[in-house]
């Protein structure tokens, strides 16, 4: 797939999906994407962020044209309005990730205490290094030491004394920006329910005051609950390491029993992997007339499994409803964040069981199933055994996978990244110094209707690598690059000439995947390790993050912890802030002065490269380095 200067049609580049509208159209079943023609037009106050419903005084709409109201009944400007709204869609994303954070420590803590049959600790090493940086004791025997652990980052979440602990792996300018901003994560939990706090009516009126605290909730999110979700996710199931795959529909099997794996969290979905192996349910599948079972992932549980276990990828975010449509699915498994509500309706059109798995996030028309760690294994077990039995309900006339599969390559954790170089940072840091390798960019986020779904991922992507900067990439976005072909060494050959040589040598794909969206914490970490190489603060890097087709608040948490960090972010989709000019010129100016980062907002993906490739080369130029 070559770089397109204007989509095709405004749904989608990936044949799948088109191929998939197309039957659902055929069959008079409804898509996100009739589902967004309806709601034509959206809310234009709420698109510009000027529309309060915090309290019953209201609902209140600020005029943008200066003709209507311009303060809410309380009072309430356009820039306390739309300051206090994205603060609370900040506050939203990270309260999303922290509390999947917290599911994985309670869940450590279980297995330490024996609790938990099935689960297990195991990448010691990794442990180790994670207690080590919380002070617990390094004599202890493994058990012991993770119960100490799962404590020590339950702290993490609550009210403690000074700050949270993965922000010591910063340098120390970093820390200092943010205490004369004083946005230092204090606890998770405090960050989030302080944000609510101060956004209540009648509390935080100063809309810059606003802006710092929803910063510092992004920060209580990437330093604190997205990096604890990630770290501790390795411990117990292993940290990632390549391992070729296959994405998109092509995945799913027209002879075998085919589950699908939706959400974010691993702690369900790996114990339905484990049981998907298991000899005896793969004989009854079988003696129903299967081939097999065959497991697929969506969204962030997807890249979960696809990172640590190879688990072939079935598609992202617009895919969700489509892969029930091929009418192979014997069961969709869900979590939760990102799982549509419309999923219950249209597995009851087929023969798809639609299981929760989470008391947290129930669904209509679906099976809820309740996760805990002690009875983790036996709801993988009950899981595959139920969609085995379901087989006998599919009806073959009505399956349609359109496409075959793709080859990717995964796994690409920090860890994997220093092993691939030689146990040390010196070879990357060289080929950067040398230019060869101009500059890394993580390219991250959601699908959303509004955009032709991964028209912006890809074409970004396609023209970083062409100018040798190194992608790195998460969440729905590393799914859309895979679909292009980007994730395979062959496609160094799409690089430009010193990222190619790189590639080439290393034998890896210009396009490293990294993981789910709690995972983006693996980038940021990345960058304080080579900000620490460097003995420069992270701003000083020729780094940069994307989101082209971001749609959640958990995106919103991101970019805020991205640029808080030191990270120039483009958004491909406006956050709803237009309404204000100073949250506005805050996000796009303001913040350079203090992070010596910014916010910048450019839908066109060619702009957006440009505007990557600039600023790389710029930091470059600050560096001392050769720039174009
Ligand atoms: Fe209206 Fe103020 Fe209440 Fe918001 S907080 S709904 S602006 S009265
Ligand atoms: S699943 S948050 S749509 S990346 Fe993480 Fe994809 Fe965005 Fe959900």
């Amino acid at each position: 797939m070559s770089p397109k200067e204007s989509p095709d049609n405004p749904y989608s580049i990936q044949p799948d999906t088109l191929a998939m509208k197309d039957k659902a159209a055929k069959e008079g079943l409804e898509t996100v994407w009739d589902r967004f023609q309806a709601q034509q037009p959206q809310c234009g106050f709420c698109e510009l962020g000027l529309s309060c419903r915090i309290c019953v005084m209201g609902p209140c709409r600020i005029d943008p044209f200066q003709e209507g109201p311009q303060r809410g009944v309380c009072g309430a400007d356009a820039d306390i309005v739309v300051a206090r709204n994205l603060a609370r869609m900040v506050a939203a994303g990270a309260a999303s990730h922290s509390d999947h954070g917290r599911d994985l420590v309670e869940t450590l803590l279980a297995v330490a205490e024996g609790k938990a049959p099935g689960y297990q600790l195991t990448d010691l090493a990794k442990l180790d290094r994670i207690a080590g940086e919380f002070g617990v004791a390094a004599d202890l025997p493994p058990l012991a030491k993770a119960k100490e652990l799962a404590l020590a980052l339950m702290e993490e979440f609550g009210i403690k004394k000074g700050y949270l602990g993965f922000t010591r792996r910063l340098p120390r300018a970093r820390l200092e920006k943010w205490r004369k901003l004083g946005i230092e994560p204090r606890g998770i939990d405090w960050e989030i329910s302080e944000m609510l706090h101060r956004t209540h009516m009648g509390v935080d009126n100063d809309p810059v005051n606003i802006l710092l605290q929803a910063l510092r909730a992004g920060l209580s999110d990437g330093w604190g609950g997205s990096m604890i979700a990630t770290e501790v996710s390795d411990i117990l199931f292993g940290t990632p390491k390549p391992a070729a795959s296959q994405v998109n529909l092509g995945v799913l099997k027209t002879d075998e029993v085919n589950i699908i794996l939706h959400g974010h969290n691993p702690l369900v979905s790996e114990m339905v992997v484990r049981a998907a192996q298991d000899p005896g349910l793969v004989n009854r599948a079988k003696e129903l007339g299967a081939s097999g079972i065959n497991l697929a992932g969506l969204c962030c549980t997807g890249n979960e499994v696809l990172m640590r276990q190879g688990i072939p990828m079935a598609g992202n975010h617009l895919l969700q409803e489509l892969a029930i449509l091929t009418g192979a699915v014997e069961a969709m498994v869900v979590d939760y964040q990102c799982i549509m509500p419309s999923l219950g309706d249209l597995a009851s059109c087929y023969h798809t069981l639609f299981f929760t798995t989470s008391a947290k996030a129930k669904f209509p028309k679906a099976t809820a199933l309740s996760f805990a760690p002690e009875t983790g294994e036996a709801l993988g077990r009950q899981i595959v055994a139920q969609a085995v039995e379901n087989f006998v309900r599919r009806r073959p006339e009505r399956v349609f996978i359109p496409v075959a599969p793709v080859a990717q390559v995964t796994g690409f954790s920090v860890e994997v990244i220093q092993e691939a170089l030689g146990g040390t940072w010196e070879p990357l840091l060289d080929a950067i110094k040398a230019g060869h390798l101009r500059g890394a960019a993580g390219v991250v986020g959601c699908n959303n209707p509004r955009v032709v779904q991964d028209y912006g991922h890809t074409n970004l992507t396609q023209k970083l690598i062409a100018a040798d900067i190194l992608v790195l990439d998460t969440g729905c976005a590393a799914v859309a690059h895979a679909k292009a072909g980007l994730k395979v060494p062959e496609a160094a050959d799409q690089a430009g000439p010193g990222l190619k040589a790189v590639c080439q040598a290393l034998k890896i794909p210009p396009v490293l995947h990294m993981g789910s969206c709690v995972d983006n914490t693996r980038i940021v970490n990345l960058a304080a390790i080579l900000a620490n190489a460097l003995g420069v603060d992270l701003d000083m890097l020729p780094v940069a993050a994307a989101a082209p087709e971001w749609y959640s608040e958990k995106a919103a948490a991101i970019a805020c912890y991205a640029v808080a960090s030191g990270v120039f972010t483009v958004l491909g989709v406006a956050p709803p802030v237009l309404g204000s000019k100073t949250v506005t010129d805050l996000l796009l100016n303001g913040l350079e002065a203090h992070l010596g980062a910014k916010f910048a907002v450019e839908p066109d993906p060619f702009q957006a490269a440009r505007l990557i490739i600039n600023h790389v080369e710029g930091k470059r130029r600050a560096l001392g380095l050769d720039a174009r």
